[in-house]
């Protein structure tokens, strides 16, 4: 199988390499796209060294699979070009992700929906991702009314830039800025751009991408995205309000029998996920499991992933493995 890794030069797209390289998947031919600017870069994957080609140069040699983290307006451009060249596209950005003829997913939750016919699919947001792992099986049992979130966001979130930002903050140094203030012991409550309604792109991604992936409009969703100075993960504060009634201890079994999910909840040893201990890995973590007291049916809990893992690379390699262990690619 030819695969394509378009961005191949960023966060995202080198941790997709890690990911391929740790779970062996079976290629053939391996293709490392970036910009025309990084287009002869040699980057080393498996003890070999490859040298980066451009989009142009990758459609050409029509790859089977190409696995997009290159931003909304390269993927909006060259995904169709790939996949009319016959390629299955997997694509991060949120180009496609609300396309009604594209397919959203989230592999634990709907994979099922993937028919060879799918050329372009979307990977969803990271914070939308590590959410609706958890809400899913809670979804089916408790049927869900109503979600208020807010996320304490990594600043690998936004990339190279801003994890420099912060180095130079930390070292005293004045540098190119990622955010509009310093990052260093501060939390900024904006994440991507604001739209006319007074929320950012990224909590609308929370509210619309929720609603498709569990394919129910009638759960209400609001958010607050904040970026916060950390790398190794987002971390999400949730609640929930049910149509029927729960018990916690049920809870916690549920979601620690849910594949991908690690319930971490034991307050009186002071265990709670956090991004240190869930930076590199692939699962989504579950803790601060509680009743919500205040109103009927309701359930407070915190979510902790790697946003470039499960959040992005992670999730796309995982939708790539379902093509093919069900022959649809
Ligand atoms: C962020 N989820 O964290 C967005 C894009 N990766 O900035």
């Amino acid at each position: 199988m030819k695969v394509a890794v378009v961005g191949a030069t960023g966060m995202v797209g080198e941790v997709m390499l890690k990911v391929l390289e740790e779970r062996n998947f079976p290629f053939t031919e391996l293709m490392l796209v970036a910009s025309e600017k990084s287009i002869g870069k040699e980057i080393s994957f498996k003890n070999k060294t490859y040298k980066v080609i451009g989009l142009a140069e990758a459609v050409s040699k029509k790859p089977d699979l190409a696995l997009f983290s290159a931003g909304g307006s390269t993927s909006q451009e060259w995904a169709p070009k790939f996949a009319e060249a016959g390629t299955t596209v997997i694509d991060n950005s949120s180009a496609w992700r609300m396309d009604a003829s594209k397919k959203l997913i989230v592999p634990e939750i709907n994979a099922d929906q993937l028919t060879k016919e799918d050329k372009i699919i979307a990977n969803p947001n990271c914070s939308t991702i590590q959410m609706v792992m958890v809400l899913a099986p809670l979804h089916k049992k408790y049927r869900i009314k109503r979600v208020v979130v807010s996320t304490y966001q990594s600043i690998t979130g936004t990339g190279l830039k801003a994890v420099k930002q912060l180095e130079n903050e930390l070292a005293g140094i004045k540098g190119e800025m990622a955010y509009p203030y310093p990052i260093h012991k501060n939390v900024i409550p904006h994440c991507d751009v604001f739209e006319d309604n007074g929320y950012t792109k990224e909590e609308m991604k929370l509210v619309r991408e929720t609603q498709k992936i569990l394919d129910d409009r009638t759960i209400a969703v609001t958010a607050t995205a904040v970026r916060i100075p950390t790398e190794g993960g987002h971390s999400e504060s949730v609640n929930i309000e049910f149509e029927k009634d729960f018990d916690v201890t049920e809870v916690r079994k549920l979601l620690s029998e849910t594949p991908g999910v690690i319930v971490q909840d034991n307050t009186d040893v002071n265990t709670y996920p956090m991004p240190i201990y869930a930076n590199g890995k692939d699962d989504v973590f579950v803790g601060r499991i509680r009743r919500d007291g205040s109103q009927p049916n309701s359930l407070n809990l915190w979510i902790v992933s790697d946003n470039l893992r499960k959040g992005a690379a992670t999730n796309t390699i995982q939708i790539a493995e379902y093509l093919i262990n069900k022959k649809l690619l």
